[in-house]
């Protein structure tokens, strides 16, 4: 069981224990901080948040920029002044940022200057901005040359106090706030990072999600922050600007997800992912044909995992020779795991359930009725269907709501997208249930394929009928260009979806 005292300041946590002629951050640009630059930043900052900017413990602070060293120190300088850190993605827009902002009950924002435009365009009442990386005289990087020079004495947080707001909109609906205390920032690391990734200080660490999203705030902040080591933060991380990345800056822990992974195989040649050890996949489920291909282009094991913002980070995933292509592993150490159908019963292992979490992180939504539908009799119900191997091992199936009945059949969407992407044409797929007056729903397949390839369903169909069940082959194969994806890079089916709304 992880204990942490009773007051805790995870920002001085992950600040204080580290080397500071390390180096913390790199950029793409060539940026090097080290951990006492980071730290001299980081109390520059708090200074003028509690000074000039008069934010006060337990403040809400709206974070919003692309990912660079000073995003991560604003994130730090504000846990670090005992007030709540509020992030939110780049590519959200007015709307949302109105929505985010009046839940969270936000007073104050660091914001990018690039990226400052929906904010000011949201006129939220109230909301005191403050720009970095511009030019303007009340910039927070020229208002820190004005700071005191002398270290900022870390707020003495409680270790359950909240630290930071995280909002997921999910595939759809409206923004939820998922309210993480200090205690839980380290627990990510000592449990997933810890036991899962194993770092040290020698590894740089890289990838593509958002600091605004856990799962890059974790991955790319918190756990080489963590072990004293460096992390690669860039502003682009695409599959085309990561392989390179990887290479120049001898990356050896990467996170992504499983699109990129895929997209990356098609642009392998010529560049060296020698320094890679560590390859991390979640967001999405990992098909076992995109596992093996990574594994035989580039010897690596990637590691699969689930995780959510509710919880923080990931929960269940494996390593090593634990690896099982297909599965996504078993409960990290610290977290339990059972599956359970709709009335909370356990169900037995071979049959799919709804996947129940509990652990040192738990779901807090901020102010919003649906708490009850997530957490139900202490477990964190995640809303997606597993099947537990008889090993312990758990299997991904679908989203609870992806799962198409058609004909009486039950058909994991997945299983479906999985077989698809083993022909060779086939980037990326989704597939959907598709309201049918004779079968209920019929099964439609949305397929990218690789550039130049011939658009034809019917030899696509043929592929198919050797891969699965005939009643789970698709009725219809659509070609679009690219899927519809969230801001986290989430896949949003139910825009697929002929019946759905705008
Ligand atoms: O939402 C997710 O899929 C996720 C995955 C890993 C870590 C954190 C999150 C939120």
């Amino acid at each position: 069981e992880l204990r942490y005292p009773d007051r805790l300041n995870c920002a001085a946590e992950l600040l204080d224990h580290a080397r500071p002629e390390r180096p913390v951050f790199r950029t793409a640009s060539g940026d090097l901080w080290t951990y006492g630059q980071l730290l001299a930043r980081v109390d520059r900052i708090a200074h003028v948040l509690t000074g000039e900017l008069g934010v006060v413990p337990g403040n809400r602070v709206l974070l919003r920029g692309p990912t660079t060293p000073w995003l991560a120190a604003c994130w730090l300088a504000v846990l670090k002044a005992g007030a709540v850190a509020v992030t939110v993605l780049a590519q959200q827009r007015t709307h949302e940022l109105t929505t985010m902002c009046e839940i969270a009950r936000v007073t104050h924002a660091l914001c990018d200057v690039r990226s400052v435009d929906d904010l000011v365009k949201a006129e939220i009442p109230g909301l005191r901005v403050t720009t970095y990386g511009g030019d303007a005289p009340d910039d927070l990087l020229l208002r820190i040359t004005g700071a005191p020079d002398e270290p900022f004495a870390a707020v003495d947080t409680a270790a359950d106090d909240v630290a930071l707001i995280a909002f997921t909109s999910g595939t759809t609906g409206r923004p939820k706030g998922c309210m993480h205390f200090h205690r839980d920032v380290l627990a990510i690391a000592d449990t997933f990072s810890k036991h899962v990734l194993q770092p040290h200080e020698d590894d740089v660490f890289a990838g593509s999600p958002p600091l605004g999203f856990t799962f890059g705030l974790g991955g790319l902040v918190v756990f080489p922050m963590r072990v004293g080591a460096c992390s690669l933060l860039l502003e682009q991380a695409g599959p085309k600007q990561l392989l390179p990345a990887i290479a120049e800056h001898r990356v050896s822990v990467l996170f992504t997800a499983p699109t990129a992974y895929r997209a990356m195989l098609t642009e392998l040649e010529g560049y060296d992912t020698g320094s890679l050890r560590r390859c991390v996949s979640a967001g999405e489920n990992l098909p076992a044909a995109t596992w093996r291909a990574w594994h035989t282009r580039t010897g690596l094991r990637i590691i699969n995992g689930i995780g959510a913002t509710e919880l923080l980070h990931i929960f269940i995933s494996a390593a090593d020779e634990h690896i099982r292509p297909g599965t996504t592993g078993v409960p990290v150490p610290g977290w339990h795991a059972r599956l359970v159908d709709d009335s909370g019963e356990p169900v037995p292992d071979g049959e799919p359930g709804l996947l129940a979490v509990r652990g040192p992180v738990g779901c807090r939504y901020l102010a919003d009725p649906r708490q009850r539908e997530y957490v139900r009799g202490g477990w964190n119900i995640t809303g997606d269907t597993y099947v537990r191997d008889p090993d312990g091992y758990f299997r991904y199936v679908a989203r609870a709501d992806d799962m198409i009945i058609s004909a009486g059949y039950n058909i994991a969407g997945p299983e479906v997208e999985d077989a698809l992407l083993r022909h060779p044409d086939v980037v990326e797929t989704a597939v959907v249930g598709q309201a049918d007056e004779a079968r209920g729903q019929v099964v439609v397949a949305y397929a990218v394929l690789r550039e130049g390839s011939r658009k034809d369903p019917e030899a696509l169909r043929t592929f198919l009928k050797s891969e699965l069940a005939p009643y789970k082959c698709p009725r219809e194969i659509v070609f679009l260009d690219a899927l519809p994806r969230t801001a986290t890079g989430k896949l949003q089916r139910f825009r697929l979806r002929k019946d759905a709304g705008p």
